[in-house]
């Protein structure tokens, strides 16, 4: 039994409906006619909550697109939300592909950027960064050297009074004085003239020269004191008269017996190997003999009853001559011995 009229006890309404539920069930109740057009309509506060938006009045349809709107709210936030990453993406991978390209500092009048320097290269860490090698100044030119004067000649007669340097060393007297002793006789004049150049007296008692006497063949003559006077051979036909200069220089002074008693010029022609100049000599005296000397006034060739003498000034490889002042006293001082004359 069904009471629809006054629901006084609810409880007892619950009991009922579900006594008449079941009493009900079997029974064939025809179905309202539904209305497809409001069949979602409900009462919005059985359907929608608070805070969504006030559901259209009853009574009304809702159209079929409204329900897919959140979907498409979906995508669209997807779309945009992917639209606006992508684009933070891109300007992230732009930022950091422009900061790996290291931006060299322009040169300020160029406009062009400097190259790297070199000098900038450091080296890794643990290794000794070699110092460069420092450019070699250039050797200095040497300045060239000066080329050496030659050797003052020494034989030349500085004072011109007819001794060579080495004659004035040889006895003693002043190269740059012409009159050593000042006796108004040049040093040279009086060495020929067989005076002393160093003061008064005779050459032959100033100890500058000594006397060489050859009595086999009947000569004497003044040498240099400090020069040596030697014979050649086993007898004293050739003597040798030595400088004590290694100028090269020497003297030799040959005699022989006039046996045959060959004239001066017979004797020239007999002894004409030992005279090479003999061809050319000229009348000359030697201590008052006849004789010949050469042009050059280094051989002399004197004849007398007994002996015939030969002198010759060998300069041999002597640039220079240093002697024939000396070589001049010499002759001037030769003397024949008493039992030559
Ligand atoms: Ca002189
Ligand atoms: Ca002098
Ligand atoms: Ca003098």
């Amino acid at each position: 039994m069904l009471n629809f009229g006054s629901p006084k006890n609810p409880n007892n309404f619950n009991q009922a409906s579900d006594q008449d539920q079941e009493n009900i069930q079997p029974k064939s109740i025809p179905e309202p006619e539904i209305d497809q057009s409001s069949i979602y309509v409900m009462p919005g506060k059985f359907t929608i909550s608070k805070n969504e938006p006030k559901p259209a009045s009853p009574g009304k349809t809702v159209k079929a697109s409204r329900v897919k709107s959140p979907v498409k709210g979906i995508v669209i936030f997807t779309l945009v939300f992917m639209f606006i990453s992508g684009g933070v993406l891109a300007g992230i991978f732009w930022y950091f592909s422009q900061a790996e390209e290291p931006v060299l500092p322009a040169d300020s009048q160029t406009g062009q950027q400097a190259p790297a320097a070199d000098n900038n290269i450091q080296a890794p860490p643990g290794q000794v960064q070699p110092e460069p090698e420092p450019v070699p100044e250039p050797a200095p030119i040497p300045e060239p050297t000066p080329t050496p004067e030659p050797a003052p000649i020494t034989n030349i007669d500085a004072d011109n009074d007819m001794l060579t340097y080495e004659e004035e060393m040889l006895y003693g007297t002043d190269p740059n004085n012409p009159d050593t002793d000042r006796d108004g006789y040049s040093d040279g004049m009086e060495i020929v003239n067989l005076y002393n150049p160093l003061g008064p007296g005779r050459l032959e008692d100033s100890g500058l020269v000594d006397r060489f006497i050859n009595s086999l063949f009947g000569y004497s003559l003044l040498k240099p004191n400090p020069w040596v006077a030697q014979a050649i051979g086993n007898d004293l036909s050739q003597i040798m008269i030595l400088p004590d200069s290694e100028t090269g220089e020497f003297f030799i002074i040959y005699a022989m017996a006039n046996d045959g008693a060959l004239t001066l010029s017979q004797a020239r022609q007999e002894l004409g190997n030992l005279l090479p100049s003999a061809a050319n000599m000229q009348n000359y005296s030697l201590a008052g003999q006849p004789a010949l000397r050469s042009a050059d006034g280094k051989q002399i060739l004197a004849v007398n009853n007994q002996f015939i003498y030969i002198l010759i000034y060998e300069s041999g490889a002597a640039l220079t001559e240093n002697f024939h002042t000396t070589f001049q006293m010499m002759q001037n001082s030769f003397e024949l011995l008493d039992s030559s004359m």
